[in-house]
C-alpha cells in the first residue's frame, strides 16, 4: 500500500507544480482525501510557519494524523489552537483524529502544522514538500503552495 501512496503523491505533486491553480481538487491517498493545502508566507524576521491542509476521511474505519515531516524548518510538528483565559495559545498535540466520513479541517485560529525555526522565509508564490504521517494510512507527500497572508490571518502565535 506504502507503493501505491507513494505513487499518488508524486502525481498530485507533479499537477501541484504543473498546475498551480488547481488546488480545488482534492488528492486521494487509499481512503484520505487531502485538499486546500497552504501555507502562510511569512516576514523576513519570523522564525516560525504555519501550513494548512483540509483532510477527509471517505474510509469505513477512523485513521488518525500521527505526525508532520519538512525540511524547510528544525522541527514539524501538529498544534492546536485554544482559548486560555482570554489569550489564544498554540498547543502541541499528538494527533488528530480522522473520524469515517468526516473532514478534518486545518486553518487559522485551529489545527495546523507548524515549522519551527524556519531555515528561510516562506515567500508568497513559493511551495515545499510536506509529508503527513497518518497512523494507518502511512506517509503522504503534498506539495504545500505558500500564500501571503489574508485579511484577519495576523494572529498572535504564542507559544
Ligand atoms: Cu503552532
Amino acid at each position: 500500500m506504502k507503493i501505491l501512496y507513494a505513487a499518488a503523491a508524486a502525481i498530485a505533486a507533479l499537477i501541484a507544480v504543473s498546475a498551480p491553480g488547481l488546488h480545488a481538487e482534492g488528492m486521494k491517498a487509499g481512503p484520505l482525501e487531502l485538499s486546500d493545502a497552504w501555507a502562510r508566507a511569512s516576514s523576513g524576521h519570523e522564525g516560525n510557519g504555519a501550513a494548512y491542509v483540509t483532510i477527509a476521511n471517505h474510509g469505513g474505519e477512523a485513521d488518525r494524523l500521527i505526525g508532520a515531516k519538512s525540511d524547510i524548518a528544525e522541527k514539524t510538528e501538529i498544534h492546536n489552537n485554544l482559548m486560555e483565559d482570554g489569550i489564544m495559545k498554540m498547543r502541541r498535540v499528538e494527533s488528530i483524529d480522522l473520524l469515517p466520513g468526516e473532514s478534518a479541517r486545518l486553518q487559522p485560529g485551529g489545527y495546523h502544522i507548524m515549522f519551527i525555526g524556519l531555515h528561510k522565509p516562506l515567500e508568497d508564490g513559493a511551495s515545499f514538500p510536506l509529508t503527513l504521517v497518518f497512523e494507518k494510512g502511512g506517509e503522504v507527500a503534498l506539495e504545500v503552495p505558500v500564500k501571503k497572508i489574508g485579511a484577519g490571518g495576523a494572529m498572535k502565535m504564542n507559544h
